[in-house]
């Protein structure tokens, strides 16, 4: 069974993923992993640690020759920042006067520390940090050579920052990709684009943060990934639940969900047509490519509600877990948006999940065994 384990601190030496139930002689092309990287570390609004990182993977095991063998690949992200945190962050003896006692609202902080029963917050708070995100997007790097396989093309793009939305509802994955390669924020509107600019440098002026939507599509997805036969093998719920594992995810909505709440079913759902050289086929895609927990072989249409970021350099109010005084919360280098890069991440979550099911569905200890299961099911529907 394909999965993955990530481990590291913000400011500690390194990310390590491992990525487990890959089959055998899979062609893999690191490039393609250090793409995703260096994708996920743009994008107008992040904070100066951006300017220090420039991610690049190592691959320890699991690859030969540029194929993998099978076994568990092991991948390694350094953090260049660690050599200026290694007092705080070191193994064996740590800096007393480091400790952090003023948690920030909306963050692991609070909760982490009782739950943990730990004093000092960075204790919870660097590996609450959204830097484990790079080793999340290394493994989405390197399925997405497995996904090459299939033909399974996906990306995201963002439709809302703060309050500022773009309007634009119908476009297809080539034009969200010809139409974000020259913008800062990975949005297909140039004008809107310009409004989010302002208003992300306006907010980091007033010491805030901001939040937003990001939407992910695919193409060519294959049809019959998933199963209703169960509630834990619906792939929506699989779908979301990778959403909402990433930091500051908190609503997914697939298709047009809360607009199709409040319309008649003869106008939410998605009529289906035939062809001789398409197959089954929709005009519309509401549902968003999934019907009774199964891809139904239309784009899968995800979009993510992304809260703004907790920490602020103007702060709000807390209480000192020391002293238990009135206090404002800890001040941290740190991001005012984040929403172009929780894209990048979502797109290493679905092609996780892709890969997942591709491999319960057709199984394979080597890439031509599952692909040989994949056209033999493919020539059959
Ligand atoms: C983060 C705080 C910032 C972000 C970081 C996530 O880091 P620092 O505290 O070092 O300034 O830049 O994100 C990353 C390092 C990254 O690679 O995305 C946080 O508190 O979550």
């Amino acid at each position: 069974m394909l999965n993955f384990h990530t481990a590291g601190e913000s400011h500690g030496k390194a990310l390590v993923s491992i990525v487990e139930g890959l089959p055998a002689d899979i062609e893999i092309n690191i490039e393609l992993i250090n793409d995703y990287l260096k994708r996920r570390q743009q994008g107008y609004g992040r904070g100066k640690r951006m300017d220090i990182e420039s991610d690049q993977v190592e691959i320890l095991s699991g690859i030969r020759n540029g194929k993998t063998l099978g076994s568990p690949i092991a991948m390694i992200i350094q953090n260049k920042d660690w050599i200026n945190w290694k007092k705080i962050m070191d193994i064996r003896n740590i800096d007393n006067d480091s400790e952090v006692s003023k948690p920030r609202p909306g963050h692991a902080d609070l909760a982490g520390a009782l739950k943990f029963g730990q004093t000092d917050i960075r204790n919870i708070l660097e590996r609450a940090s959204a830097r484990e995100t790079a080793a999340r997007t290394a493994v989405g790097g390197l399925l997405a050579n497995f996904l090459k396989y299939f033909n399974i093309d996906l990306i995201s793009h963002v439709v809302q920052i703060g309050n500022v939305s773009i309007d634009k509802r119908n476009y297809t994955l080539d034009d969200i990709r010809e139409n974000i390669i020259k913008s800062k924020l990975n949005c297909i509107d140039s004008k809107k684009e310009q409004k989010m600019i302002e208003l992300i440098d306006q907010v980091k002026k007033e010491g805030d943060s901001l939040g937003g939507v990001v939407e992910l599509v695919t193409n060519n997805i294959i049809p019959g990934l998933g199963s209703h036969t169960s509630w834990n093998k619906r792939i929506d719920q699989k779908i979301t639940a990778a959403m909402m594992s990433i930091p500051s995810v908190k609503g997914v909505e697939i298709g047009r969900a809360f607009e199709n709440s409040k319309r008649i079913g003869s106008e939410v759902h998605d009529e289906i047509y035939y062809e001789e050289a398409k197959g089954y086929y929709r005009k519309t895609n509401r549902a968003g490519g999934i019907e009774g927990g199964i891809t139904n072989g239309e784009p899968l249409v995800v979009r993510l509600a992304v809260k703004p970021i907790p920490t602020l350099s103007k702060p709000l109010k807390t209480v000192d877990m020391n002293s238990k005084a009135n206090s404002e919360a800890l001040k941290e280098r740190a991001d005012v948006t984040v929403v172009p890069s929780v894209g990048v991440i979502a797109e290493a979550m679905l092609i996780f999940v892709l890969s997942k099911e591709i491999l319960i569905k057709f199984g394979g200890d080597n890439i031509s065994e599952t692909m040989r299961n994949y056209k033999g099911y493919i020539n059959n529907l």
